[in-house]
């Protein structure tokens, strides 16, 4: 088993959009009056409640919340062109997270949004058919490993601090019944329902239940049904199987982390824009908008995606802080879209005044300077360079750029007008191979 996906459209595509939904997004982090904020993820909700004190919320309380699903707001052409309008060229929704609710009618179990809320209204197919609608790629979360609805599914693989309650996890056996009872068939379901592009696991750890035949079988669901299916490394690969990460299409990394050095194929972070992901009505920590600009930055200078979570509201908008943010990053992405898109890294070391992206384009190379600390009349050195520099121009104004030939280095001088304190892009044309 090796990977052959051709994984070319998603890293030129470079940014995208996860969405955490579901019954979680009632609560949104508050239950009977206290504020769950174990690790302030509102979606795991239905483990950490009460914590540290007595964590867990019974089955049949949590389900309770089915009665309450209706989100009366929901559009899904409204999310998509959020997103689109951001900037982001796909977009990836929970169909099932840890608590196991389907967010379509699975006929696998009647756990599901059509069957089990007064909603009843197919919320991954509604989304699939936006995405298509405004050129949006579609891909799927599937909770594979954990699932609290299933007897047999994983449990949360606690202890983690010293406050947490020993877990006993199901047996090999009862989780045999749930994989091939459950996981196995709703992840055939949803290819062969929606055809989406990419499938996103989520494993972080090693797992005794994720064994390499069991990671090999789901892989198997996956691309017997669609070959171009993407999937990636959370499905377990890296901790649970000899063969590790090169079984899969892409690498995901842990949780809002930025590496100074990502692996040699595709990867990408998935990013919160405050702490969790699912909406949390108590969490305040908002990320300024230059921060994630500059994680998006990062991450295409150095070969990697940038996945921005959202968490909407239990019925169906979006949370204005996200709004906001949004439409930020897609203001500054109007303008310098073309420093992020299909660019590549670039082979000078990593300045210390920002980051560098990269496009050949036959004979020239585009040098694009992600300046994220401009001071007027400052000289910026492109180390060890080769080819000509022929001119450069500030990206969003077209100001020109002074740009000078010094041994093996290019340098430029920046203007005193600087068009986006936050980052400021200047592209710099080479002449011959860069
Ligand atoms: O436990 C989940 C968490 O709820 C969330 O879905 C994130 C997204 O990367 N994945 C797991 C933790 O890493």
């Amino acid at each position: 088993m090796a990977r052959e996906a051709d994984t070319r459209w998603f890293t030129e595509a470079r940014f995208g959009m996860f969405v955490h939904w579901g019954l979680y997004s009632i609560p949104a982090g508050v239950w009977k009056g206290q504020v769950v904020r174990r690790n302030w993820y509102a979606e795991w909700i239905r483990a950490q409640a009460g914590w540290p004190e007595k964590p867990g919320i019974p089955k049949d309380e949590y389900d309770e919340l089915l009665k309450e699903f209706n989100p009366r707001h929901f559009n899904a052409d409204e999310w998509i062109l959020e997103a689109k309008n951001a900037g982001m060229k796909y977009f990836l929704i929970t169909a099932k997270h840890h608590d196991g609710f389907a967010m379509w009618p699975s006929k696998v179990s009647r756990y599901n949004v059509a069957e089990a809320t007064p909603f009843g209204r197919d919320v991954c197919g509604e989304l699939a058919a936006a995405c298509k609608r405004h050129g949006i790629r579609l891909g799927f979360y599937y909770s594979h490993w954990l699932d609290w609805e299933y007897p047999g599914g994983c449990l949360p693989p606690w202890p983690k601090q010293p406050e947490d309650p020993v877990v006993r996890q199901p047996s090999q056996e009862a989780f045999e019944r749930y994989w091939t009872e459950k996981c196995l068939p709703q992840v055939a379901e949803l290819i062969a329902s929606y055809d989406p592009a990419f499938m996103w696991f989520d494993n972080w750890e090693k797992a005794e239940h994720l064994t390499p035949g069991r990671i090999e079988q789901l892989i198997g669901v996956v691309k017997k049904l669609s070959s171009s299916c993407l999937v990636n490394s959370r499905i377990g690969t890296t901790w649970n199987h000899p063969e590790g990460d090169k079984l899969v299409d892409y690498f995901s990394m842990y949780d809002n982390t930025f590496p100074e050095k990502g692996p040699d194929f595709a990867w990408e972070t998935s990013a919160t824009m405050n702490r969790s992901w699912g909406y949390h009505q108590a969490d305040f920590e908002w990320k300024p908008t230059r921060q994630l600009l500059r994680h998006l930055v990062d991450n295409a200078s150095r070969g990697g995606n940038f996945q921005l979570n959202i968490g909407p509201m239990a019925d169906g908008r979006i949370p204005a802080p996200s709004i906001r943010r949004l439409r930020e990053i897609g203001a500054w992405m109007a303008v310098n879209g073309e420093a992020i898109y299909g660019t590549q890294t670039c082979p000078s070391p990593e300045p210390a005044w920002g980051r560098i992206t990269m496009r050949r384009d036959g004979g020239k190379t585009i040098l694009y300077l992600h300046v994220y600390d401009w001071k007027a009349d400052a000289q910026l050195t492109i180390e060890r360079i080769a080819g000509k520099a022929v001119t450069a121009r500030v990206l969003e104004t077209g100001q020109a750029v002074q740009v000078a030939r010094e041994g093996d280095s290019i340098s430029i001088t920046l203007p005193k007008e600087c068009p986006d304190e936050r980052i400021a892009v200047v592209a710099v044309e080479v002449e011959g191979a860069a």
